[in-house]
């Protein structure tokens, strides 16, 4: 087997836009992949942590003596001990709503435990069977509280205060007007109400989250191995909560297995790693089991949300007024209640309504915290604004469609502000004929029937996150740009350094192709670097927020062209021409039009670092390296339609999905094999939230799905055939065209299957306003269709 990639499309048609083969999955395929499981340092000790049995209670005292004195054990802490060490609580970088609360928290409680699974005590012993005999000798005496389990526990004016100094569980509100609501709803001809319920989800990847912690006692420096998106960030928090500057720390990231935004977040898991290496002396792991994840990795979607909508009766939606309700946890995860102001701040979707009022509460209850996960609030956000037009497509006896196109933010509306953020480009309209040709041309309509339906969904997807001085006016305590490194060598080939991590998404591929294509040279001459704070360079947000293609790519493209332009200088030289005559291809610059009269990149390279004299220009510094930091402009639009067909089984209330497409467009393109996988991988976990997945808590307040037994990802069984359709308008605000879509699948797929369900039900006039879509709740929705 070649290490290479192979090229199916030509590359001298280039090589953005090419599907290569990713560079990544020879060694992930071969078994070579290094996880942090897989890091081991001499005197390792390993640990776990000690979590709560309740959601709520007071912690009236803890004992670790016994476990101390276990034989194999090195060191046991609990929350006093983190916050004698630590400087700050555990940071949460992102505050959007005006006087938000902020409480306290520390990475293992102090006081109080406020969620089942919060972590009490945390022990380091010479491997992890020891570590957990140790636990179970730990005793914590505990004062049961009553919990506010759910949202309507927490708001209820007798409701349990999970913070005491609190008026209430409320941890913030706040609303974003546009235009005059007002006017729209008194003028209204139509008025839609609405209340949507969704559940809670979390990411699952196959690699849970892990930890390898090394505080060198002599000289105080901090060294992480960290499965995370976000190396940068990472370092500047543990920079933040142990008082360390950031040249003592270092964080590397080896092989992720997997993302999906959870290791986008900074755990606390990472900083009692830190604690027990700096009391041991010793490197040590600390490694999530499954089902300490279902607790302890962040959880997100869940949310209520009472929505108004204002139309004209030719469809014209004039105005929209919303509270969404997100369902926090029993404290704030590092990215605060931002994924439900996503949602909020989105909430008006591809559609040009004027007028709005969109608020927040934010809700803390006794739940897991919440925080990043693939779509961040925008999947929700698309449930609303979709099911909406279809009712009120319904409710005027119009087409959906003739209502999406009624309200489309039209082409030459473009840039268009919507309540937060302006939304660059977007061809709405030949997206949706896009999709529906591609559903004409799979013969759709002749499978729909009784018990079968085809349902859609629109949406558009903010990417490239973002700018940023703009993230910043918007609560985020952290940058957006993106820095990137390429170097040509002594042989000609190519190095690009990213601070970007690889988790599955296909990233060092696709920077290598935008070196390779504006560089001129073949893709296998080009390695990407990642993971090491220490020799890779500052990326702000990191991989999150479908940044990685647009941000980085820019970056990349940036530094290539101008190490492209020195290139041609010095090759100009050397060839005595202008550099304006002169090609570069396959790793040769030549002189158009004049066979022979060439020079290789690896001659140029040789030049560069090794015999500079008689070949390389005075005036030029020695080297072939570029380094661009590329802060975005504005935050790209991505935008696509999804189709569904499926079918209902009106007697169990099951739901087979028959197919799938989505009709797509990111602008330019870099790998179209990457971006249809990425949408695949996307639509999996659409339709595991659409019918599936469900963290289902008791009426004790405990978590009782805590392994894939009970939380049900769709497996390729459930998973139809699928197809995609692309289309490109290229972004004018990022170089190169790009617009991220690495969450685009996840978005549309919620509404589309939930259409299709009720077309399938037509008859039934059903109407689902909750995911997921499980078999006891669509009988209940049948009854009720039928009770109308
Ligand atoms: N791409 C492309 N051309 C474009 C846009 C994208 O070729 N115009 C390709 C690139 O290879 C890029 C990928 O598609 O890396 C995803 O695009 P992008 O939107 O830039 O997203 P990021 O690279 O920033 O990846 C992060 C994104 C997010 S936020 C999550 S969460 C996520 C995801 O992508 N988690 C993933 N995709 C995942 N895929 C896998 N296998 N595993 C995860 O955990």
């Amino acid at each position: 087997m070649r290490e290479g990639p192979s090229v199916r499309k030509s590359e001298a048609m280039g090589l953005i836009g090419a599907s290569v083969t990713r560079q990544e999955d020879v060694r992930l395929l071969t078994g070579r992949a290094q996880y942090i499981d897989d890091v081991r340092l001499p005197g390792m000790l390993e640990a776990a942590v000690l979590r709560s049995p309740l959601p709520h209670a007071r912690i009236l005292r803890v004992d670790t003596t016994a476990a101390e004195a276990h034989p194999g054990v090195y060191a046991v802490i609990t929350g006093e001990d983190v916050r004698a060490i630590t400087k700050t609580p555990q940071p949460v970088i992102w505050s959007n709503l005006p006087d938000m609360r902020t409480p306290e928290t520390h990475a293992l409680a102090i006081g109080k435990v406020r969620y089942h699974g919060q972590g009490v005590a945390a022990v380091a012993a010479k491997d992890r069977a020891t570590a957990e005999d140790a636990l179970e000798l730990i005793e914590v005496e505990y004062e049961e509280l009553p919990a506010a389990g759910t949202l309507e526990q927490a708001l209820a004016d007798d409701a349990p205060k999970l913070y005491e100094d609190w008026p209430d569980n409320i941890a913030g509100t706040g609303t974003i007007p546009m235009g005059d609501v007002a006017t729209a709803f008194a003028e209204a001809d139509v008025v839609l109400t609405e209340s949507f319920r969704f559940a809670r989800q979390m990411g699952t990847p196959i690699e849970t989250r892990g930890v390898v912690a090394t505080w060198d006692p002599f000289t105080d420096r901090l060294d992480v191995w960290l499965a995370t998106q976000a190396p940068n960030l990472a370092r500047e928090l543990f920079g933040e909560v142990f008082g360390l500057s950031m040249d003592r720390i270092r964080v590397r990231t080896p092989d992720v297995g997997g993302g999906f935004g959870n290791k986008f977040d900074f755990y606390a898991e990472e900083v009692v790693a830190a604690i027990l290496s700096r009391r041991t002396g010793k490197p040590v792991k600390l490694i999530e089991d499954r089902a300490e994840s279902f607790v302890a990795n962040a959880h997100s979607r869940e949310q209520k949300i009472d929505v108004e909508l204002a139309a004209k009766d030719d469809g014209t939606i004039t105005g929209l007024r919303a509270t969404v309700y997100g369902v926090l946890g029993g404290v704030l995860g590092t990215v605060g209640a931002s994924p439900c102001w996503t949602t909020t701040a989105l909430l008006t979707g591809p559609y040009a309504i004027p007028n709005a009022e969109l608020t927040l509460v934010a809700v803390m209850t006794n739940r897991s915290p919440y925080g990043s996960f693939r779509g961040y609030g925008l999947p929700k956000a698309n449930f609303v604004h979709e099911h909406l037009v279809e009712q009120l497509a319904k409710r005027l006896g119009m087409d959906a469609h003739a209502v999406r196109r009624k309200n489309f933010i039209p082409p030459e509306a473009f840039p268009y502000q919507g309540p937060v953020f302006v939304y660059d480009s977007g061809r709405y309209e030949d997206c949706l004929d896009l999709c529906l040709k591609a559903v004409e041309d799979a013969g759709w309509a002749e499978r729909r029937g009784d018990g079968v339906g085809i349902g859609y969904a629109f949406h558009n997807e903010l990417t490239g996150f973002g700018p940023s001085r703009i993230i910043n006016l918007a609560g985020l305590g952290h940058s957006g740009f993106d820095e990137e490194v390429v170097r040509v060598d002594s042989t000609g080939h190519v190095t690009v350094h990213t601070g970007l991590s690889a988790i599955g998404q296909g990233i060092h591929t696709t920077l290598a192709q935008v070196a390779a294509h504006t560089l001129g040279v073949p893709l296998d001459h080009v390695t990407v670097l990642s993971g090491d704070t220490q020799s890779c360079p500052y990326t702000g947000y990191g991989t999150a927020a479908s940044r990685g293609a647009a941000v980085g790519g820019a970056a990349v493209l940036n530094a290539s062209t101008r190490l492209r332009a020195k290139i041609l200088r010095v090759a100009g030289h050397i060839l005595e021409a202008s550099p304006d005559d002169l090609s570069i291809q396959d790793g040769v610059v030549a002189v158009k039009g004049v066979p022979g009269r060439q020079v290789t990149l690896a001659a140029i390279g040789d030049a560069a670092y090794r015999r500079l004299n008689g070949v390389w220009p005075e005036d030029e510094t020695p080297t072939l390296e570029e380094r661009e930091v590329y802060d975005p402009v504005n935050v790209a639009t991505s935008f696509g339609c999804t189709a569904v067909l499926a079918e209902v089984d009106k007697e169990t209330g099951v739901v087979t999905l028959l197919d799938y497409l989505i009709a797509h467009d990111c602008g330019t393109v870099i790998n179209p094999t990457i971006v249809d996988g990425q949408l695949h991988g996307g639509a999996a976990q659409a339709i595991g939230g659409a019918l599936y997945e469900e963290l289902v808590y008791g009426a004790d307040g405990r978590l009782e799905t805590t392994s894939f037994a009970g939380y049900l990802l769709p497996t390729a069984t459930e998973i139809p055939p699928f197809s995609v359709a692309h289309m490109t308008t290229p972004t004018e605000h990022v170089p190169g065209g790009f617009k991220g879509m690495g969450e685009a699948g996840v978005i549309g797929g919620g509404a589309a299957i939930a259409h299709a369900v009720e077309d399938a039900l037509r008859e039934h006039d059903v109407d689902i306003t909750s995911l997921p879509i499980t078999p006891p709740r669509l009988l209940a929705a049948l009854k009720r269709g039928a009770a109308r």
